[in-house]
């Protein structure tokens, strides 16, 4: 059976537009930004830029994470001194959910000050939200309050920036880029960024363990319904024995995306302390975040995730069971057996 914790906040959440976000950074100091677990180039570019444009006026920043930040990043995170002082204002970046916030989340439940989203699923369990659900990265969220407050832009933020695009827009591939992404992109590159570099990084380098665990993953294939629908399996097993960690697995989601004819591509990851991530990616009728919901969790369209404890075995059986569902619902008349 799925366990959820469920972690219980009372207060109201005010919306804010982007003046207000702004006034309410500007009123502020002492900030300290929080990431979601297992960093991504979003969260943490918007946590470095925001955190080195404020710094610019004056104002005293801080960064947590939960999880370690991979060091393919150093080209915006080294650029921060991320030095420990009494904070006083709580701002999260990219956090649909405070359970994302991983091992801090009992420590910040209740306590957020700002949150700063793209995620139409998010809860509303801070006191405050800015929330651009049309914005492909929260880092179009970002910029549009650099260019409000207005903070300065320079080669790293302006490069942790287009880190946050890139990577949640798949390299500018996803039907979440719009317009408004390139035009950012565009400006973007006046402040001298390395855009080739950057994706060079996060889109073509891996490690020997991650191409080993790829091939693991690949291996735990399963086609269902049709072959519409793809799963994949990352097991604790299959970490140890490529040396990989959690961050490693960053991308496999997107696997069974690529495969001709999948409309659902579900990826399974254990995690250490046995539970599991599912993430769900999708192609049009079929929805990631409706899917996701059914499990407790949420996201995007084509792009959300839940947590599952129980066994293997039962994460597969109660994924497929909301994916074939889904499945029917689009395509009424067709029954779905395997
Ligand atoms: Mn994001």
């Amino acid at each position: 059976m799925k366990k959820t914790v469920k972690i219980v906040t009372d207060s109201v959440c005010e919306m804010l537009d982007i003046k207000q976000a702004c006034r309410f950074l500007k009123e502020r100091d002492d900030f300290l930004i929080l990431c979601h677990a297992t960093p991504d180039g979003d969260t943490l570019g918007s946590a470095y830029a925001l955190a080195l444009g404020l710094s610019a006026m004056g104002k005293r920043c801080m960064i947590k994470c939960a999880d370690e930040i991979p060091a393919k990043y150093d080209y915006f995170t080294k650029e921060f001194a991320n030095n420990e002082f009494d904070y006083k204002t709580i701002v999260a970046v990219d956090i649909a959910d405070i359970v994302l916030l991983g091992g801090l989340a009992e420590e910040f439940v209740g306590k957020i000050d700002l949150c700063i989203d793209h995620h139409i699923s998010n809860t509303r369990y801070a006191d405050r939200l800015y929330l651009d659900s049309e914005a492909a990265a929260n880092c179009e969220c970002i910029y549009d309050i650099f260019r409000h407050y207005p903070l300065p832009l320079d080669k790293v933020t302006a490069s942790a920036i287009y880190t946050g695009l890139s990577t949640d827009t798949g390299s500018f591939k996803y039907a979440n880029v719009t317009a408004k992404t390139h035009r950012i992109a565009a400006d973007l590159y006046s402040y001298d960024i390395d855009a080739a570099e950057i994706g060079r990084l996060m889109f073509d380098t891996k490690s020997r363990g991650r191409l080993e665990l790829e091939r693991m993953v690949l291996d735990s294939a399963e086609f269902h319904f049709n072959n519409k629908c793809m799963l994949l399996v990352a097991t604790n097993e299959m970490k140890n024995k490529t040396g990989c960690s959690d961050i490693d697995l960053e991308g496999v989601a997107v696997i069974s995306r690529s495969v001709e004819g999948v409309l659902a591509g579900i990826s399974i990851k254990e995690k250490q302390d046995g539970s599991f991530k599912i993430s769900v990616r999708t192609y049009p009728p079929l929805c990631a975040s409706d899917i996701c919901a059914s499990l407790g969790g949420g996201g995007h369209q084509n792009a959300a995730g839940c947590s599952f404890n129980g066994s293997l075995e039962d994460a597969k059986k109660e994924i497929l069971k909301v994916v074939k569902k889904s499945l029917e619902e689009n395509y009424a008349g067709t029954s779905f057996s395997k």
